[in-house]
């Protein structure tokens, strides 16, 4: 009875649900809130997948890749590739907000002023210490994707390093890995019901007034976000994968669309994983091990963001930033986009952080918080784009990559 549902490619349904969701939440409006627990079913969904996907996947793709040399080839490309195009994001979002000014023309007169806090820049030691995992399992309860990294990391090695001895044991997390990818695929079938109510409560609760009074801020955001998908992302694939663009983009439809409706990396992770390995052909070393670490701290989309947003606030309470104060911006704002989770809203949070660190008002946020979600999404989609990318480009770069495999999307 309900072959022909199935016989439509997952990414179709999803985006048909992506429309069909805005379409019914700016006719419903504020009503469309009724629906949300379907989202939320679908998002909870998703991230009971994070932890156990993210540990036997990582656990396996780093025993398979064979030799802890070849493991840091391949982390090398992926963390120079991360901060290669983190800086290029950030001085992006400081570029647009420098030429377009978004805060100028606001009247911020009656905005009750809290006092600025002294410029500070975040401790680099608290960053460091928290990525080593204090008891793996709380780690494994609190879903810290950082440190659930470093300790899966360590137990692949591990496994490396035991040769023979550690064959078993890597056995057992090369079916868990299978097993988790296959729980994954019943998940999935999920997506586009919880597509079309997350769309419809967005759409119904924004509408188009609340955007309206921040057009030029959301539009810049769009903007910048379009500019590293389509300019960045697509120069490293083509110039550095060396593969056809189309086909990237056509393979990661399914996670652009969960991305943007979700607002959340994390949630999005196991499909991530799913479409540079199933449609892309990328290795399940490589696909694991740099989509889940590009989950965590690959943030471009965050990062552009945050240099905007910065500028907004600066030019809307009339704060004069010197370039002393933009190489300040470009720092903290990428250290929040390291250290902001794969979370909704982690970007709103980590604008005090950069907000802080040059002097510009916190009450910025409330000019922004209301839309923020908005933003968020197309964030994600840029965040979770740039993972793919760069899992795709050092696969190619590292041999790691099945042409032959990569699909279509119709064949998902
Ligand atoms: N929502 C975050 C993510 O999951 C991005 C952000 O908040 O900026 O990537």
């Amino acid at each position: 009875m309900l072959g022909w549902w199935f016989r439509i490619p997952l990414w179709q349904r999803v985006v048909a649900a992506l429309i069909l969701g805005i379409s019914a939440g700016l006719w419903w409006g504020p009503g469309a809130e009724q629906i949300k627990w379907i989202g939320d079913f679908f998002i909870r969904s998703i991230k009971m997948l994070v932890v156990p996907l993210i540990f036997f996947s990582l656990v396996s793709g780093v025993a398979a890749i064979g030799d802890v040399k070849k493991l840091g080839k391949i982390g090398g490309r992926a963390l120079l590739l991360f901060v290669v195009t983190g800086q290029i994001a950030v001085w992006l979002g400081l570029l647009l907000g420098t030429v377009f000014k978004p805060g100028l023309g606001i009247d911020t007169s009656k905005v009750v002023m809290g006092e600025t806090p002294a410029p500070t820049v975040t401790s680099w030691t608290d960053m460091i210490l928290s990525i080593i995992p204090q008891s793996p399992v709380q780690t494994m309860a609190d879903v810290n994707v950082l440190p659930l990294i470093v300790f899966a990391l360590l137990i692949g090695i591990g496994i490396l390093m035991a040769k023979e001895e550690g064959e078993p044991v890597a056995k057992i997390f090369d079916s868990g890995s299978v097993i988790m990818q296959k729980v994954t695929m019943i998940v999935m079938e999920l997506t586009p019901f919880g597509v079309f109510a997350l769309m419809a409560w967005v759409s119904g609760s924004f509408g188009t007034d609340a955007l309206l009074s921040l057009a030029q801020v959301v539009g810049l955001n769009y903007l910048g976000c379009l500019l590293i998908i389509f300019v960045m992302y697509s120069a490293m694939i083509k110039f550095l994968a060396k593969l056809p663009v189309i086909d990237f983009f056509r393979g990661i439809v399914d996670a652009m669309a969960v991305s943007y409706s979700t607002a959340s990396s994390n949630a999005t992770l196991p499909v991530t994983m799913r479409c540079t390995q199933r449609n892309l052909g990328v290795s399940k070393s490589v696909s694991s091990f740099v989509v889940s670490l590009g989950a965590t701290i690959n943030m471009n989309g965050t990062a552009m963001y945050l240099g905007l947003a910065t500028l907004f606030g600066a030019q809307l309470f009339g704060v004069d930033l010197s370039w002393g104060d933009y190489f300040m911006i470009s720092i903290t704002a990428t250290l929040g986009a390291i250290g902001a989770a794969g979370i909704p809203g982690a970007g709103l949070i980590m604008m005090a952080l950069v907000f802080g660190s040059v002097g510009v008002p916190l009450e910025t946020i409330a000019f922004i918080a209301g839309i923020d979600r908005i933003m968020d999404m197309m964030r994600t989609t840029t965040n979770v784009s740039g993972d793919a990318a760069v899992a795709v480009t050092v696969a190619a770069m590292t041999g790691e990559i099945d042409i032959e495999e990569m699909k279509s999307a119709d064949d998902v």
